[in-house]
């Protein structure tokens, strides 16, 4: 596939994606979020892929939507594009695999949403992260004012959200957005060996669990748990589970097969 600005790569099991858009800081135009959208189909089909980087070129993580492209939107437009984006996040959400946003840089508005539709996120020290849009006249349209608070809590969502601001990497650890910060010139080493790590773990019990929390979360306590016991249960119908107790009670290396 040709891409003019998606890079995408395979490192052993792992796919890293980059977003590269640098001059605009990788401002989420509607062509780029087309780009996404048929890479990730890509990575779906691929079942050598067991976990996703997703990163930025140069300086940016995601600087948000394209506000040059927003601009002369009208109520239906903004709409469609505000469910276009939508989509896409949620389709990265919904991915099998694990997915890790490597931070680099700025990531606002669309750009710290495309972040939450991700399961964990390594920054660099020089990350910035907000939902800005309140400034120019939106609210956060591509998920920001539904996986904010359940990331962060509510109270921390609503001064973010009303306040516009822009922060730094060690106050998104401190709240919970990030998982970690490291140096930048350690992002992708760090983001790559977690991703190798998820790599190999079997596949079909790291997507199932995948599902438990994300549809866990979202329900009552009671429910909640009806959904762990049906995936916990579903794990004994594959041949990994078979291969990993087998491994671990006979003392050698085990190897999953996506079966
Ligand atoms: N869109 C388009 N271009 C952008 C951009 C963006 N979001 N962010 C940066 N750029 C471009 C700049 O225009 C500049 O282009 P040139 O002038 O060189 O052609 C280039 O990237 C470099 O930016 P700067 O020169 O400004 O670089 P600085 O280091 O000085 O500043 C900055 C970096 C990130 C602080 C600054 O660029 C900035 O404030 N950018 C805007 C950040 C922002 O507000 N992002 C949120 C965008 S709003 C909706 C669905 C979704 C959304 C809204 C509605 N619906 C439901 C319809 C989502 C909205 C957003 O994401």
């Amino acid at each position: 596939m040709n891409c003019e600005f998606v890079i995408f790569e395979k490192d052993a099991n792992v796919g890293i994606l980059t977003i590269n858009r640098p001059k605009a800081l990788n401002a989420l135009n509607i062509q780029l979020m087309e780009e996404i959208d048929a890479t990730l189909d890509l990575v779906a089909a691929d079942e050598n892929v067991r976990a996703l980087i997703i990163t930025g070129a140069g300086k940016g993580f995601i600087a948000g939507a394209d506000i040059a492209t927003m601009k002369p939107m009208n109520y239906e437009k903004g709409k469609a594009y505000g469910v276009q984006g939508s989509a896409l996040f949620r389709k990265i959400e919904l991915m099998d695999i694990p997915i890790i946003a490597a931070v680099n840089g700025y990531a606002l508005g669309g750009g710290n949403e495309l972040m939450l539709s991700c399961d964990i996120v390594i920054a660099s020290e020089k990350a910035k992260f907000g939902q800005p849009e309140i400034g120019l006249g939106v609210t956060p349209g591509f998920g920001g004012t539904q996986r904010l608070p359940r990331i962060v809590g509510v109270r921390i969502a609503k001064e973010l959200i009303y306040s516009g601001r822009i922060f730094g990497a060690i106050e998104a650890e401190k709240i919970g957005l990030v998982n970690k910060v490291v140096p930048s010139e350690e992002l992708m080493d760090t983001a790559k060996a977690m991703a190798q790590n998820f790599a190999k773990m079997a596949p079909i019990a790291m997507k199932y669990a995948k599902k438990a929390i994300n549809e866990g979360i979202q329900t009552d306590i009671e429910n909640a748990v009806k959904i762990e016991n049906e995936y916990f249960g579903k794990c004994f119908s594959t041949k990994d589970q078979e291969e990993g107790m087998g491994a671990f009670l006979e003392k050698r290396k085990v190897l999953f097969k996506n079966q």
